[in-house]
């Protein structure tokens, strides 16, 4: 990917831990790494093509004079956020914070934190067989959408599908959602977890009936066995309440641990 390079940029400004920084301030420097394509605007010679570094960079300083944090973990993190949602342009970036001049009471060059945040693709199965299935799908994709960090991409159809998995209960509404997130799969789990337990989520049969259910299928071509979390969702090849509505907006993605596309695998087990 090509990138856009902002390098040391300095800020006279007031985050510390200790009270005399925040009360002095003292300089940071501040280095970016865009990750844009640079292939359109370098035949079109348009800066709508590409991103504007002076407009980065006047992001950044007014961030950076406005605010006051303990850590620049946290400077660096919020001003990430910013850059990501400043333009569809920017993929991914890397930031360096550099306070050479941080109280430390020994000779040092500089201390820093760095950290590298990108823009991801996920798919989220939603699932409902309680009270107003579509109401409440429909609500919890709108806060879904306004989640900071997602952004909504696609929809599918709501389909009525018949139970699966032995328990016996009423027909479930189902589809699913292709979204970008600047959030790691265990952050997206928290927000998805949120939104189920705001539509009066319980966890009562494994399997049972819910208001609503959200599901990570898939993360960008992410593989994670943890306790918390299995990506890709280990029963997608069995589902057709899954892999139907999936088919619909995405028939090419694909299972990184089988590369089975969806297509493939509705193609297994439609009737
Ligand atoms: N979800 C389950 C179990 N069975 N069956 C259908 N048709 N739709 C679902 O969303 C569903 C299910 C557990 O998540
Ligand atoms: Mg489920
Ligand atoms: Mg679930």
């Amino acid at each position: 990917m090509d990138k856009i390079i902002i390098e040391r940029l300095k800020v006279f400004c007031n985050h510390g831990v200790f009270e005399e920084e925040k009360n002095n301030g003292q300089n940071f420097y501040v280095s970016v790494e865009l990750g844009v394509d640079c292939v359109k605007p370098g035949k079109t010679d348009n800066l709508n093509d590409s991103v504007n570094y002076a407009n980065i960079c006047h992001i950044i300083n007014e961030f950076m004079k406005n605010n006051i944090y303990d850590l620049i973990e946290t400077v660096a993190n919020n001003l990430s956020n910013m850059i990501l949602e400043y333009s569809d342009l920017i993929n991914n970036v890397k930031i360096r914070i550099d306070k050479p001049e941080a109280p430390i009471g020994l000779p040092f060059e500089t201390v820093a934190v760095e950290i590298f945040r990108s823009w991801h693709r996920a798919y989220v199965a939603f699932g409902s067989n309680i009270g107003d299935s579509e109401t409440i799908i429909r609500t919890g994709l709108k806060e879904l959408a306004d989640t900071p960090g997602i952004k909504v991409i696609n929809t599918s159809s709501f389909i009525v599908t018949k139970p699966y998995g032995g328990v016996e209960q009423d027909d479930f509404l189902n589809g699913c959602v292709e979204i970008k997130t600047r959030l790691n799969p265990y952050e997206l789990l928290d927000e998805l977890h949120r939104i189920e337990n705001n539509a009066g989520r319980t966890r009562d049969i494994h399997w049972g009936p819910r208001t609503l259910d959200l599901d990570i299928l898939l993360y960008d071509d992410e593989i994670i066995h943890s306790k918390e979390l299995i990506i890709p969702h280990v029963d997608m090849a069995n589902r057709e309440f899954v892999l139907e509505p999936m088919c619909e907006i995405a028939p090419y993605a694909y299972n990184p641990v089988t590369r089975k596309t969806m297509w493939q695998m509705y193609e297994n087990i439609k009737k």
